[in-house]
């Protein structure tokens, strides 16, 4: 169900030989959370890129949400990652889930070389520094799966002419995911990086209108 007063928050299935993805956890947490009467509504995308045009189709059938966050992980980030460029390019370095490794193909061969976050990004990363969360603007979102997540879903914006608070964000590992390697990469924990989302969707709702960043 999706209308007015939802927001629809995404999380991605683990990848890359990782038996979870922080973002899904996420995502999976703050599902059916209330802000003020807007609720969340999460789903988890599929890390092919195959599937994932048709499954954000399906996420943005119906009437336009309140807001729209998409959030990713990536490896050895130090911080929670404000996405503020999608690009309309494809090239994995490594396959996804379903065994393709997509070299230097665009995402959408007739639509623009990028988009702009419609995230209010500035205000994002001081509200969540005031928190005590570390967060920065991140100038790419790679050119994977969480790439081509940010282009289609505001290219679909794009094309339905909603205007609509819209961006991604890339999360670190989480503890639970380090602890066991060699030479444990940066984590934040995952009550942290759930506090970070809530924050994120209390700014996006409370700005209501595009940014561009
Ligand atoms: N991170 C990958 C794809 C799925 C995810 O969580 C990325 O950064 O593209």
């Amino acid at each position: 169900m999706q209308g007015r007063d939802v927001v629809l928050l995404t999380g991605f299935e683990p990848f890359g030989g990782e038996l979870i993805n922080p973002s899904a956890l996420i995502a999976d947490r703050l599902h059916g959370a209330e802000f003020g009467g807007v609720r969340v509504v999460s789903t988890c995308l599929p890390v092919d890129i195959g599937r994932l045009p048709g499954e954000i189709d399906r996420l943005l059938d119906g009437p336009a949400p309140r807001a729209i966050i998409n959030l990713g992980l990536a490896a050895g980030r130090t911080a929670v990652a404000i996405e503020r460029v999608a690009v309309n390019a494809l090239d994995f370095a490594i396959p996804d889930n379903s065994g393709q490794q997509v070299r230097d193909c665009p995402i959408a061969p007739s639509g623009p070389a990028a988009y702009l976050s419609r995230l209010p990004l500035r205000q994002s990363v001081e509200r969540l520094k005031a928190r005590r969360i570390p967060a920065y603007i991140s100038d790419t979102a790679g050119l994977y799966l969480c790439n081509a997540c940010m282009y289609l879903v505001l290219h679909g914006l794009a094309g339905r002419a909603w205007d609509v608070p819209a961006g991604f964000v890339h999360v670190p590992y989480i503890p639970e995911q380090t602890a066991q390697q060699d030479a444990p990469r940066a984590c934040l924990p995952l009550d942290m990086l759930a506090n970070a989302t809530t924050v994120l969707i209390e700014t996006a709702l409370a700005d209501g209108r595009t940014i561009p960043g």
